[in-house]
């Protein structure tokens, strides 16, 4: 199957086992009633809608070294099989979350269904303790350590975490607007040298030059498939406060915005993951928010431009 632009497989993922927080299973529903399945299609798109994933609940699921070790497994496996159809029909893949421990099953289903995928990662949080490193047991700050290459000998047997198969190199990842790392975290990233432009880095260059050097760092020949996972707490909690661990000083919204637009512009884009949207947390108005914001750079993402979008074939009326 050849990659159509102008296909979006869209799924849902109502999932919350890999973080501490309620609420956050609600992310998909939340950007449903707003509107943004419709709002893709407007901007003529065909969305093809995958729903949103059913799991089962785990009774019995007391912790191995990882929290919720058998829901997360299990769920992310069940993500990674819908994301390796999805892209396998040619399809640009959109996953709303959710907690981004569903980002080992995009990223695998991803890598399952076409080869030489490289991750743009835009979050507070470098999401890469392994089990043995993480402070909190949240499979949310450890998914890329699953996933990646080079630190397969660190990572210790789970129930439910068997199926995975590590499918991406750190060279392979650019992170972007990260400000909370944890000093495992900071370690594995100058170990193995990922590309990392911190929120420190965006007030010294600037974000057109971090987002030049992050997608240069990747996709050198603009010829790789990329996957962008874009985490709503790498923007500042002022537009962006639902959610389960704000970190202030994060993106403004402009910067978030001119991410989305640019990579857009690439045309590379093969899957984009918004995670950890949580609709319970915060007021009325805080959660509005967070669920505008997050619409806004969904569709940033789908080539929404603030300059104005125009049909070439626009023809000005005249009056009669
Ligand atoms: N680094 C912390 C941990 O491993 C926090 C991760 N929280 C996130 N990641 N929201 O995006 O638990
Ligand atoms: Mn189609
Ligand atoms: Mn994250
Ligand atoms: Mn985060």
């Amino acid at each position: 199957t050849k990659y159509s632009s102008k296909d979006i497989g869209f799924l849902g993922v109502p999932f919350a086992a890999g973080q501490s927080r309620g609420g956050v299973e609600h992310g998909p529903a939340a950007l449903r009633d707003a509107g943004i399945v419709q709002k893709l299609g407007y901007m003529g798109f065909n969305v093809h809608d995958y729903g949103d994933l059913k799991f089962d609940h785990i009774f019995h699921d007391p912790p191995d070294i990882v929290k919720n070790p058998r829901s997360v497994g299990q769920g992310a496996y069940q993500v990674s099989e819908a994301v390796k159809d999805i892209i396998s029909a040619g399809h640009c893949g959109l996953t709303i979350g959710g907690d981004h421990s569903l980002s080992i099953g995009t990223v695998h289903g991803h890598c399952q269904a076409e080869e030489n995928v490289c991750l743009i990662w835009v979050d507070a949080h470098a999401d890469i303790n392994t089990p043995l490193t993480s402070a909190t047991g949240n499979v949310h700050g450890m998914c890329l350590s699953f996933v990646v290459h080079e630190l397969q000998e660190y990572i210790p047997d789970i129930v439910d975490f068997d199926w995975i198969q590590p499918c991406i190199s750190a060279k392979d990842i650019a992170y972007i607007g990260l400000r909370d790392l944890d000093p495992g975290e900071r370690h594995i990233i100058e170990k193995l040298g990922i590309s990392c432009y911190t929120t420190h880095e965006i007030d010294h260059f600037g974000i057109e030059y971090v987002l030049k050097k992050s997608i240069e760092a990747v996709n050198p020949n603009m010829d790789r498939p990329m996957h962008l996972s874009y985490d709503i707490d790498s923007l500042d909690p002022a537009i962006s406060p639902s959610t389960g661990t704000p970190v202030p000083g994060g993106l403004t919204i402009r910067e978030g915005m001119y991410i989305a637009e640019e990579l857009a512009q690439t045309g590379l884009l093969h899957h984009i993951d918004l995670v950890e949207v949580n609709p319970l947390i915060g007021t009325k108005r805080d959660q509005n928010l967070t669920i505008f914001t997050a619409s806004e750079i969904i569709q940033a993402c789908f080539g929404k431009r603030r300059r104005g979008n125009v049909d070439p074939n626009y023809k000005l009326p005249i009056p009669e």
